[in-house]
């Protein structure tokens, strides 16, 4: 398929993509080793025959357990250099990159830590691959407002460092709502906020992290389509969305990709965007979800076209370097 394989060629920024949910099994393992710890699976063909998901949280369960092997500023740093491999052999050119800090200062992990290796993963990145990099920062919705107003304070020493924020974790009974003051406060700081909206939840919480939280672009937005007033209004406002298409399957938030809501949306002029979220446990990086909505949709080049610009458009990186791509 040329058109299939001129979408896979395209230069694109990845603008939802976990940084924890690129522990691929065999990294788990040997980061499990050079720490000394054991993982709660015999072997890396025990660990994946565990990727086998029946929603989000079945999923966040196994993604917090694999994340213990992440101890050391060079477990942060390898991790970091293995997705950008991944990444740029996909021809991504620039990845805004979510990482849950909560995930790590819960264990015991100093937040210093987690931020010197990511950063210094990046570092090398660009040098290797040309790739550049922005980090947000996530905080979990499952924990409190008052532990991610305590998170925000951990990172306010280091914010130049910070490029915006998110939310993500589990989804249904944790409505945007619950963050808008820690949002609020985020963006008093000057960083733009984006939230996981719409993927397990309903389409008000869409609504509630647009109006509620200021978010700059949803995180999925995918179930959008059950109100079609929330739909014409992200098109008329060009608020993108970060589709996710093999998390969604791999979470059974569709059956089957025929059945995805990104071609409705993209009709309808959304700007959607195409994204791994966790690719070492949904089966793939980048080109890998373009390969699976390609199969099931047969897009036409222009359509992976206004895919490609979407995401460069939609990235928070300065209107120069937009141009420079776009
Ligand atoms: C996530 Cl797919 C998804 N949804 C919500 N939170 C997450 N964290 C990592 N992956
Ligand atoms: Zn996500």
């Amino acid at each position: 398929d040329p058109v299939l394989d001129l979408a896979c060629r395209m230069p694109k920024a990845e603008l939802h993509v976990h940084i924890e949910g690129t522990l691929e099994p065999d990294l788990a393992f040997a980061l499990a080793r050079r720490n000394g710890i054991a993982l709660p699976y015999a072997d890396e063909a025990a660990l994946r025959a565990a990727y086998d998901f029946d929603s989000l949280q079945s999923f966040l369960d196994l993604y917090y357990a694999c994340a213990d092997v992440l101890r050391t500023a060079d477990d942060f740093r390898d991790l970091m250099l293995a997705y950008l491999e991944r990444a740029a052999a996909d021809n991504v050119v620039h990845a805004e990159i979510f990482f849950d800090p909560q995930t790590h200062t819960a264990r015991g992990i100093a937040y210093r830590t987690v931020l010197d290796g990511l950063e210094e993963g990046l570092r090398i990145g660009r040098q290797r691959w040309g790739i550049s990099g922005l980090l947000i920062l996530c905080f979990l919705r499952h924990l409190s407002e008052e532990e991610a107003f305590a998170t925000l304070a951990e990172a306010e020493p280091w914010l130049d460092r910070i490029h915006g924020f998110g939310l993500d974790s589990s989804e249904q009974g944790h409505p945007p709502s619950k963050f808008a003051r820690v949002f609020a406060r985020c963006r008093e700081l000057g960083k733009p906020v984006v939230a996981h909206a719409g993927e397990e939840g309903p389409p008000a919480y869409v609504v509630e992290a647009l109006d509620l939280l200021g978010s700059a672009r949803i995180d999925h937005g995918v179930r959008s389509v059950e109100d079609p007033a929330l739909v014409a209004r992200l098109a008329r406002e060009a608020i993108p969305l970060t589709v996710c298409p093999l998390s969604n399957l791999r979470l059974c938030v569709f059956g089957t990709m025929a059945e995805h809501t990104l071609p409705q949306l993209l009709a309808a002029g959304v700007r959607v965007t195409v994204n791994s979220d966790d690719p070492a446990y949904f089966g793939g990086y980048l080109n890998d979800n373009i390969r699976a909505v390609q199969a099931a949709f047969a897009f036409d080049a222009a359509t992976w076209q206004r895919i490609a610009r979407n995401s460069f458009e939609a990235s928070f990186v300065d209107a120069a370097q937009k141009a420079a791509w776009i």
